[in-house]
């Protein structure tokens, strides 16, 4: 009687206990870019790595060309737990985290080896924990080169031409003041919404590397192109404290250690795309200007810095103290 009764039970819950085990947690990324850029193809490799060290029981499914939502609302759904992991420009983010400012001043880093020494250094490590009070956890850093601005309506060779233009810029107040300092009128707009914005006359301009230029295809209805390379505002990659923290440490940390380590692969494809969109421009006939002296356009910025709060300063000191 009790073995029929241990057979009838173990029929009954092996094959519940085995749907249990084998069923993968699943937790989506919302991306901006479309498939094919080298952003969204970091999230695939960040999301392969996830998969392949966890032989299968975590599943990121990556939602590109804004699937789940312009940045800001995605922000936000990560914040509450509706949305589990993304990857966005830390321009969007600073608004939640205000410190993440710091990392996209003007003119801050010397080049794209300071900026990464001090995104993969203890100041980078030490911003990406101290997420957590806001809802986030910090996961990792991606490449997004110089912003440069672009118009349809001149070539701006000097502060002085972008007077009176009306540029688009992220959801942001730091690049509204920057963009204000150089005595042109700040737009906020999704970027989603920035294409129309231009090609009616909305706006006369916005900015944005290379990759974006050309993927967005801004560079059709804008084709006055100024390589001011006036920021470099690195891109993040944030979970959500609410919905990763019902993960286990072990697999918390296993999902930190594959963002972190996708940043290379991400880099690499960057460094590519990079020159295909600048050759595809190039050859589509806009008209790129180099500026030689930044000496005036770095002028222009003083006052936003001097604006920013104690934190932020002490910050900017240490940021430019790594060499
Ligand atoms: C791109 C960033 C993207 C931003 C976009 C923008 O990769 O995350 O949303 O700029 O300007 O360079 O909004």
């Amino acid at each position: 009687m009790l073995r029929k009764l241990a057979i009838v039970l173990m029929l009954v819950l092996m094959p519940a206990l085995l749907f249990a085990q084998a069923r993968p947690i699943v937790l989506r990324l919302a991306e901006t870019h479309p498939e094919g850029y080298p952003t969204t193809k970091g999230d695939y490799e960040f999301a392969r790595l996830v998969k392949e060290r966890s032989n299968g029981r975590i599943i990121i499914e990556v939602y590109a060309g804004s699937q789940l939502g312009q940045e800001k609302a995605v922000i936000e759904q990560v914040q509450f737990g509706a949305i589990d992991l993304t990857r966005v420009s830390i321009s969007p983010m600073a608004s939640f985290v205000p410190r993440l400012n710091a990392f996209q001043m003007p003119y801050l880093y010397r080049d794209e080896a300071h900026m990464w020494k001090v995104l993969k250094g203890d100041i980078g490590k030490e911003l990406l924990k101290s997420l957590e009070p806001f809802g986030f956890i910090g996961l990792g850093w991606f490449e997004s080169g110089a912003r440069n601005f672009y118009n349809s309506k001149r070539p701006i060779r000097t502060p002085a031409d972008l007077k009176g233009l009306k540029i688009r810029v992220q959801e942001s107040e730091l690049m509204m003041g920057l963009v204000a300092a150089f005595g042109a009128v700040p737009t906020p707009m999704p970027f989603g919404e920035v294409y129309s914005a231009l090609q009616t006359g909305v706006v006369d301009g916005a900015e944005n590397n290379w990759p974006s230029y050309f993927s967005t295809s801004h560079y059709e209805v804008a084709k006055y192109y100024t390589l001011d390379e006036h920021t470099r505002v690195p891109e993040i990659i944030v979970g959500s404290k609410i919905s990763l923290s019902k993960l286990s440490k072990a697999d918390q940390e296993l999902i930190r250690q594959a963002a972190f380590d996708a940043i290379d692969y991400q880099r690499a494809e960057w460094a590519a795309y990079e020159k295909l969109a600048r050759d595809k421009v190039v050859a589509a006939g806009c008209q790129i200007i180099e500026i030689t002296d930044k000496t005036p356009w770095m002028e222009l910025m003083k006052p936003l810095y001097a604006r920013q709060s104690k934190e932020i300063q002490d910050l900017i000191e240490k940021i430019r103290a790594v060499k």
